[in-house]
């Protein structure tokens, strides 16, 4: 195996029109490989620092590429462990989350290609565990507001899940859907309910928060599949201006009329007791995900795991910083039973890690956006590609 040559970033555009950073990492066998950064709008506290684009193109190009030079790619751990002694910050506030992880992924890019392996199969031993089967279910908001949209609604995500068995009849069905709730919502609200939020979803203007899961069920009747599909939300609710009782009456309502699969963020991050008690009341259904709340990172997921404060949790690369503590986070997941989403952020690149990550550890979920817009579609891609190589 080969060690790192060289580390180099450069800046790209995301898909919001914001600099972000893409790195490459060249090995002394003269293979190298790329990755970029995602970055979100509804960001949780807790999450790991990125630093300017242009600081953290610095911090690649000079003090982790001095640090990394000569460092085996194959020992992910090592190679996370080098840039997380180096930043010595508990938030990696000081090399930059963006600038570490832009690097970790390369390395675990490039190390893949070395090895003659597919991303997905080489984040697979690096996670350890056999997930052979287990086809992560998809997780397409079709319908954005909150801080993704000027739709007037105050909930940022309304998504649909199908239960059917591959990723490619799942990736099918999202077409479909996606086609016939646009024409549902044009016909209802005029040819501007097509407009698009940050995630490829609709925004049609709408102030009644329960409405758009309406129009959601009435599209899956006229495609005759109710059955084969369950709705979902991510409140984001650390951006919405509420206090918790109304929004649990929503809740109450949205469970009770649409048998909601899960519902993400009910509450602002630092709301934790409002947390537990909701996941007591519901009892499983809907889940209550974590966030904001837990922000991929191990500690915060245990914490919540063991007040009984989630069923399940959200997991970004980025809100944690590195490829060894994602792996982590999701061991952590694993280990108190709860259910596991990998997510985009809503400002993408093309970059589709994610869907290796997800097929890699045998994900519950994983939350893309609309199956539509390049920077989305990359990753709905991605997975059939995966799928296809292996059947
Ligand atoms: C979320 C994400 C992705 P953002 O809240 O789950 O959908 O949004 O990337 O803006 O944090
Ligand atoms: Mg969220």
């Amino acid at each position: 195996m080969s060690k790192i040559k060289i580390c180099q970033s450069r800046k790209i555009l995301d898909s919001r029109g914001d600099w972000t950073i893409k790195s490459e990492v060249t090995l002394e066998s003269g293979i190298s490989a790329v990755a970029s950064i995602p970055q979100g709008k509804s960001t949780g506290e807790r999450e790991a620092v990125p630093l300017s684009v242009e600081q953290a193109m610095v911090n690649v190009n000079t003090r982790i590429n001095e640090i990394l030079k000569g460092v085996e790619a194959a020992d992910q751990n090592r190679v996370d462990q080098t840039m997380l002694e180096l930043d010595a910050t508990r938030n990696k506030s000081n090399l930059g989350a963006n600038a570490i992880l832009s690097v970790s992924m390369a390395v675990a890019r490039v190390s893949a290609l070395e090895s003659g392996l597919s991303l997905w199969s080489h984040l697979r031993n690096l996670y350890g565990e056999n997930t052979n089967g287990r086809v992560p279910r998809l997780f397409a908001n079709c319908i954005n507001g909150g801080v993704h949209a000027g739709s007037g609604l105050e909930i940022q995500e309304y998504v649909v899940v199908p239960k059917f068995g591959t990723a490619r009849e799942n990736v099918e069905f999202e077409a479909n859907f996606y086609k016939k709730l646009k024409e549902t919502l044009v016909k209802t609200f005029g040819a501007t309910a097509a407009d698009i939020g940050d995630e490829g979803g609709f925004a049609p203007p709408m102030t009644d928060n329960l409405l758009p899961l309406h129009y959601m069920k009435q599209a899956l009747l006229e495609l005759g599949l109710e059955g084969e599909v369950e709705l979902g939300i991510d409140a984001a609710a650390s951006n919405i201006k509420r206090n918790p009782d109304e929004l649990i009456n929503w809740y109450r309502q949205m469970k009770k009329e649409y048998d909601l699969l899960y519902i993400e963020d009910p509450f602002g991050e630092n709301n934790f007791n409002d947390f537990v008690s909701l996941t007591k009341e519901f009892g499983g259904r809907p889940m209550i995900i974590g966030d904001d709340l837990t922000t991929t990172n191990r500690e915060e997921i245990e914490r919540a795991a063991l007040a009984g404060a989630v069923n399940g949790i959200i997991i970004k690369p980025n809100q944690i910083g590195t490829v060894t503590e994602t792996l982590e986070a999701i061991r952590m997941a694993r280990k108190y039973n709860l259910f596991t989403i990998v997510s985009h952020r809503s400002g993408e690149t093309g970059d589709s890690f994610i869907a290796d990550l997800a097929w890699a550890v045998g994900a519950d979920g994983i939350k893309l956006g609309a199956p539509a817009r390049g920077e989305r579609v990359a990753k709905y891609n991605r997975l059939l590609e995966i799928e296809e190589s292996v059947i």
